[in-house]
């Protein structure tokens, strides 16, 4: 036949693949080095989409070249599988998730194998399975015995959507990550964990990933834990006994404090305020609810805020200054109080336009400076008492000295502080992990034992899951009540379960040993597989995702569970796929289906197609690329090797010198193409290597020249990392046995990697006895070497004593007897 089909050899080489199973993990060969190839597990909403496709293929790329170089690979697969999605089709379905979420697996599953994806498919885990759910109790529970994991009343995003609290990380310009309500605010008591003991770690790490995470992600997250060094300043404030105290970055700036601002929604705004401004301010406060965080930050936005009734003394100029709630004031960052300074901070300029305040300049503008507030460098000025003056000093060199005296004095000290804060993990929805607690009436906040876990989900469906800002698991009466762990009285349940970020923090570590019973992971095994060598998905999870598992990492390992810090050495972000250069979506009707592109051009083209397109970390669209120039390609590769008659095991060396030089640079090249990442590079490689073997066929030679066989097998191996269904079948045509996927990476003869080479005439006794090609670069002693160990040379040596080797190279060698 002059082409293949393609779904024939689909069939069939997925079921060899059930039978061999070349892709199982081994993990007991010590002698062998090991990668760990991991890809984000996907959620189960629907069948797979077009992004699928592209991070599968990109990923498999790499896991089947390094199972070529001989590596031990583990390539797992999962599924995360609690979360909102599945339960609101089970609202509407009058369902429990675990319906749609499980059909869902199955259908992603399929659809996976079908793709050829090279995935260990027994270490396959779902989130939401209870052996998997156990461990994500039982890793909270030691959080929760170091005061990792904690209860405290604040207010918190909520979605009046999804009628549920988002964590910072979830709140996207002030609206819900998921369904893009606007968020607000509530105040609740819910757990946390205290990501913001790692805040300076999760910063320092970031040193062992430079170079080997794209800049951006390490730039979001160092963005995201945004370290400030400053100082804390304490105001008297009167009529009270403690003092204020605020966060600043700019204590040089003191002399010029003139207000004074606190966050509505702060404690301590609650605390100050008189009772003649009460009524003012409660109204405020209401206003300030409604207003997202990104609003409240907006410097767009006029400076609105209410007299408190009470004046704080600035400690360096005894100046009594009044105290305002003021809405861009931030609850939840620093001390939830400022320190206003209109001279050098816009904001505060705002504000005391606004509010008719005075304004001090404590820094020299430059020459011509015709602002508002001077945030520029400068001298100091106006900034003098008594017991320091700061006139004349530079900002850092006045930070220094205004901070001394400070500390001297008891009113202050040198901080840093960190915008992160710590990370919410309640939910009140019904599809996520149960949070293993049980509050008793006298004993607090107890731990489920650990030989009682999991505590497993009640089953409930339809409306009972229904959002009522209330977790459904508190209207799950025998469920809710029990009984004290400790005490044995009675007792309540925890209603509320796990962000399921928490569930994604640690699955990577369970794929390394997904059948131990009597722990997480198997130490053993996961100091054998991780840390990961390449992580592949999307940069959407360039913050939450990837810190909260870097701070699982580090929890663990300071819990002596791990014993490394960083879980994912390196991590790729590849493009997105698109249609006419605008992302997919049903409005635009200009969505692609995966499925139906495999239908059409098959699995091995569409894969092909998505990895030649450009580079991994690159948008691809649709609309440029060609999936039937993909599968044209990957017929003209099979038809060389359906041509090749010879039998395997035929000498190459005999073979046309010209093809041989081709098929040798490519190994060669696509090797270091590889491990650059440069997939749609070692694409173009192999079509030019199959252009140049058809060349050779049609110039006389004929499929019969050994150096064809040659090219056709390197062809065969260097294509099944790309379209692993055509490989195996060229493989068998070729008359090897299956799978291409377990053949050793070619073997590169270094002598055909030079273009040009020299004659090299090598003499004895002044007599011509041999010619080498070589390469006008060698060495005289590799030269020496070879001219010496040239058949007929050796022969007219033999029992000859050498007295003296004469090299000229690369052009004569002359023995002397
Ligand atoms: C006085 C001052 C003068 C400030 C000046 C800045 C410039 P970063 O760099 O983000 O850490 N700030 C402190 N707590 C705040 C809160 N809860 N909500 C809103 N703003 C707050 O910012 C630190 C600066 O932001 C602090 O330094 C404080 O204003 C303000 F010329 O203090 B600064
Ligand atoms: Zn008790």
């Amino acid at each position: 036949a002059a082409s293949y089909d393609v779904r024939a050899i689909q069939d069939k080489w997925r079921a060899v693949w059930d039978e061999l199973r070349p892709f199982d993990a081994d993990g007991t060969d010590v002698g062998r080095e090991r990668r760990y190839a991991l890809t984000m597990f996907p959620y189960p909403s629907g069948d797979l989409h077009m992004g699928h496709g592209e991070v599968f293929a990109l990923h498999d790329v790499l896991a089947r070249y390094w199972r070529l170089k001989g590596y031990d690979v583990l390539n797992p697969i999962g599924w995360d599988s609690f979360g909102l999605p599945a339960e609101n089709a089970a609202i509407k379905r009058n369902e429990n998730p675990a319906t749609f979420t499980y059909d869902n697996i199955e259908t992603q599953a399929e659809s996976i194998r079908r793709y050829g994806v090279s995935f260990d498919w027994t270490r396959r885990l779902h989130t939401s399975d209870p052996e998997y759910y156990r461990w994500t109790q039982w890793l909270f529970l030691r959080m929760f015995e170091r005061g990792l994991a904690y209860r405290k009343a604040s207010y918190v995003n909520w979605c009046p959507n999804d009628q549920t609290v988002l964590a910072n990380e979830q709140v996207v310009q002030g609206m819900c990550e998921r369904c893009g309500a606007v968020v607000t605010k509530r105040e609740l008591t819910q757990w946390y964990f205290k990501i913001t003991d790692y805040a300076q770690r999760l910063l320092d790490d970031m040193e062992q990933l430079e170079g080997r995470w794209p800049e951006r992600v390490l730039t979001m997250q160092r963005n995201w834990i945004g370290r400030s060094e400053g100082a804390f300043v304490d105001f008297a404030v009167e009529g009270r006994e403690s003092p204020v105290r605020v966060f600043t970055t700019r204590p040089d700036t003191l002399f010029g404090v003139t207000f004074f601002v606190v966050a509505p929604d702060s404690r301590i705004a609650a605390e100050l305020v008189t009772d003649e401004q009460r009524g003012a301010f409660d109204a405020y406060l209401e206003r300030t609810k409604q207003a997202t965080e990104i609003e409240r930050q907006s410097t767009e936005r006029p400076k609105t805020g209410v007299f408190l009734g009470v004046h704080a003394t600035n400690p360096a100029t005894g100046e009594q200054v009044p105290i305002y709630a003021a809405d861009y004031v931030l609850a939840d960052y620093g001390t939830g109080a400022v320190m206003a300074v209109p001279g050098q901070d816009q904001r505060d300029w705002d504000f005391a336009k606004a509010h008719d305040l005075p304004i001090i300049r404590t820094v020299e503008p430059s020459e011509g400076f015709d602002g508002d507030a001077f945030t520029g460098a400068g001298p100091a000025i106006n900034s003098a008492n008594e017991e320091v003056s700061l006139d004349g000093l530079e900002i850092e060199a006045a930070k220094s000295a205004i901070i001394d005296w400070l500390e001297q004095r008891g009113t202050g000290e040198r901080t840093i502080n960190f915008r992160l804060r710590d990370w919410l993990l309640s939910r009140q929805r019904y599809w996520g992990c149960p949070i293993p607690i049980v509050h008793c009436p006298s004993c607090g906040e107890v731990a489920v034992p650990d030989d009682q876990l999991p505590v497993e989900l009640p089953y409930l469906t339809g409306a009972d899951l229904a959002p009522k800002g209330t977790s459904p698991l508190a209207a799950a009466t025998d469920w809710v009540e029990t009984t004290c762990p400790q005490c044995g009285a009675d007792a309540r349940r925890d209603t509320d379960t796990m962000d399921t970020f928490v569930d994604s923090s640690w699955y990577y570590l369970r794929y390394c040993s997904p059948g131990t019973t009597d722990a997480p992971f198997s130490p053993e095994d996961v100091k054998h597989w991780m840390p990961v060598d390449m992580y592949v998905g999307g940069v959407e999870h360039a913050i939450l995702h990837l810190l909260y598992s870097r701070f699982f990492t580090k929890a663990l390992h300071d819990m002596g569970l791990v014993d490394f810090t960083e879980p994912f050495t390196a991590l790729m972000n590849q493009g997105q796929v698109i249609n006419q250069g605008k992302a997919m979506s049903k409005s635009l009707g200009n969505g692609i289906d995966l499925g139906e592109q495999i239908e059409a051009f098959g699995v091995d083209a569409v894969r092909l197609t998505l990895v030649f397109a450009g580079p991994p970390e690159d948008d691809i669209d649709w609309a440029d690329v060609s999936p039937a120039g993909a599968s044209k390609f990957l017929q003209r590769a099979w038809r060389v090797s359906h041509e090749v008659a010879s039998e395997p095991g035929t000498d190459a060396t005999a073979g046309d010198v010209a093809l041989r030089r081709t098929t040798h640079k490519t190994v060669a090249e696509c090797e270091h193409l590889y491990d650059s990442k440069r997939f749609n590079v070692v694409v173009a490689r192999v079509m030019e290597l199959v252009n140049a073997t058809r060349k050779t066929i049609d110039s006389g030679a004929g499929a019969a020249d050994p150096a064809v066989r040659e090219a056709a097998e390197v062809t065969a191996i260097l294509l099944s990392t790309v379209a692993p269904y055509v490989a195996e079948e060229m493989w068998a045509e070729l008359g090897h046995g299956p799978s291409v996927s377990q053949q050793a990476w070619p073997t590169v003869d270094p002598s055909l990697l030079v273009d040009d080479t020299v004659t090299c005439v090598v003499q004895v006794k002044g007599k011509v006895r041999g010619k080498l090609e070589v390469s006008p670069s060698i060495s005289d002693k590799e030269l020496e070497a070879l001219a010496l160990a040239e058949p007929n040379v050796a022969r007219h040596l033999e029992g000859a004593e050498i007295r003296k080797v004469i090299v000229r190279a690369p052009k004569l060698v002359n023995v002397v007897i």
